[in-house]
């Protein structure tokens, strides 16, 4: 059996499951939202990370359909918490595949309808990779995207080749700094001058800026000096089953 073949009939017995990490406004550590991620959890060799066959998933047929599977979960999951009360923005990973094949814009609102989501509650976080192909039909999508009310942000920021040629030419509404700048922050002065540097260049343009690969209170202090408004990282929770997200961080008041 392929991966291919076996990631297929994960998929036909359910075996995917989506994870969420808290993301907080970091100067007093409230929950703002949540970031979906998938996990296989194999009957043999429990729960598989998504570097081990998201490239394979990627590159495959199966894209679209894991795709949609996340995307439906994840405004299912958001609608839910909603319901109860709670305003948790759940963000969620594109794929390369996502936007070259089919209609996004048109997923996004049917899920949206679907679901019952107030629209603003869903993020949709983009790399690099993504903007590079088609430029215009990304665009458009994009547009008709953020009409709906649904956010984009452009995720893993600094580690590409042209972040800033895609802050003028894409209409986004954030950016998450990539991790391998905030770990060294504290120790590394080139590190503090390039999240610093994002940090300001991400107001002048009106983005909301996230820290993402947050592992200790200092470098949360640090980046809240720096007037870093969100973050994200094992500090404040590792990615966990939503039943584990909800005792942790929505148990009623
Ligand atoms: O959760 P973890 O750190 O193992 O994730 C590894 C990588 O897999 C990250 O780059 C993350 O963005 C990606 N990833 C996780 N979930 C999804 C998903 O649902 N869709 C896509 N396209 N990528 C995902
Ligand atoms: O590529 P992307 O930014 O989507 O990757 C998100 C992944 O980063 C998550 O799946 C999570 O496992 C990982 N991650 C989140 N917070 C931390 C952290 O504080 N430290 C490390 N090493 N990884 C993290
Ligand atoms: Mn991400
Ligand atoms: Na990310």
């Amino acid at each position: 059996l392929t991966l291919e073949s076996e990631l297929a009939l994960a998929a036909d017995r359910g075996e995917f499951e989506l994870f969420y990490q808290p993301q907080v406004r970091l100067v007093d550590a409230s929950l703002v939202g949540a970031e979906a991620l998938i996990r296989w959890r194999h009957p043999v060799r429990g729960y598989v990370s998504p570097g081990e066959f998201m490239p394979v998933v990627n590159s495959s047929a199966l894209s679209e359909r894991i795709g949609n599977w996340v995307m439906e979960n994840a405004c299912r999951q958001a609608r839910a918490w909603e319901l109860s009360g709670d305003r948790v923005r759940v963000a969620i990973n594109l794929s390369p595949s996502q936007l070259q094949s089919g209609d996004l814009a048109h997923s996004v609102a049917g899920m949206l309808e679907a679901t019952g989501l107030t629209p603003s509650l869903l993020e949709l976080e983009v790399t690099e990779d993504i903007l590079l192909h088609d430029e215009a039909r990304v665009l458009d999508m994009f547009k008709r995207i953020q009409q709906l009310g649904v956010r984009v942000l452009f995720d893993d920021f600094g580690t590409g080749y042209a972040s800033l040629s895609y802050l003028k030419k894409f209409p986004l509404d954030g950016l998450k700094i990539d991790r391998s700048f905030v770990f060294g922050l504290l120790a590394d002065s080139d590190d503090a001058a390039i999240v610093g540097s994002t940090i300001g260049l991400s107001k002048q343009l009106g983005l909301t800026v996230v820290a993402e690969g947050i592992e200790n209170r200092a470098t949360a202090d640090f980046l809240v000096s720096m007037g870093c408004e969100e973050g994200q990282g094992y500090f404040f929770g590792r990615p966990m089953p939503a039943e584990a997200f909800e005792r942790q961080f929505l148990a009623a008041e």
